[in-house]
């Protein structure tokens, strides 16, 4: 298996967490959107969508998004499950996983597309140029502030995102939140259960992948 990453970049972070919390180690070829390899020749032979991560499997199969390797490597090697257990918990985590990638991820991903000037004509990521849209970058941090509220609310009930145990919800949900100081965001000074699920999610060694 191969594993085409960028360091920087939140997506394929998300993958790299979850392989480290199985312990699986893949090579990585790395993609520098910031040169935009991305949108060479030579990589959209490899992903038409023109973004990481991509894992090519040694039949030459390529899986080309981040929650699809996920599910790929939860179903390879089940233990440690980060996907849930049984019928109750696989619902329960899908939803959480789902809930903090559109009202967190997303949000974050349309605040800061739409404002950073290395994101110019990029507002959306893929093989064609969309403008940068203001109103949508501040309809993001606004977002961002629902997100960040609810998620306080959540963990105030719930050790992790979605429930006792550490899965995909808590990883999607610590990429969001360590990219929101990209946009000098960051975690609010009131969301106490945040901090302590924080500090707490970003000392598992997996956190430094
Ligand atoms: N469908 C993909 C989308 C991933 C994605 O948006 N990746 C970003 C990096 S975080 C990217 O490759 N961007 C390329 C660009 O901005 O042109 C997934 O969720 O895996």
């Amino acid at each position: 298996m191969k594993l085409y990453d960028y360091q920087r970049a939140p997506s394929p972070r998300r993958v790299r967490i979850f392989l480290a919390e199985k312990g699986i180690t893949v090579p990585t070829v790395q993609v520098d959107l910031g040169a935009r390899e991305q949108n060479s020749e030579a990589f959209r032979a490899i992903n038409p969508d023109c973004t990481v991560p991509v894992l090519e499997l040694d039949d030459g199969t390529r899986i080309t998004d981040a929650i699809g390797i996920c599910v790929y490597v939860e179903a390879l090697q089940p233990e440690p499950p980060l996907m849930g257990t049984d019928a109750r918990s696989k619902g329960l985590v899908t939803a959480w996983q789902r809930w903090a990638e559109r009202d967190g991820f997303y949000a974050m991903m349309e605040a800061f597309r739409n404002s950073s000037s290395g994101m110019k004509d990029r507002g959306i990521p893929g093989p064609v140029s969309y403008p940068q849209i203001p109103e949508l970058a501040a309809r993001g941090r606004g977002r961002l502030a629902t997100f960040f509220a609810r998620l306080d609310k959540r963990l105030g009930e719930s050790r992790y995102v979605a429930g006792d145990r550490y899965t995909i919800a808590d990883i999607t949900a610590l990429v969001t939140v360590d990219w929101t100081s990209w946009i000098k965001l960051g975690i609010p000074d009131d969301a106490a259960h945040i901090r302590r699920w924080h500090a707490e999610v970003s000392a598992r060694p997996s956190a430094t992948a």
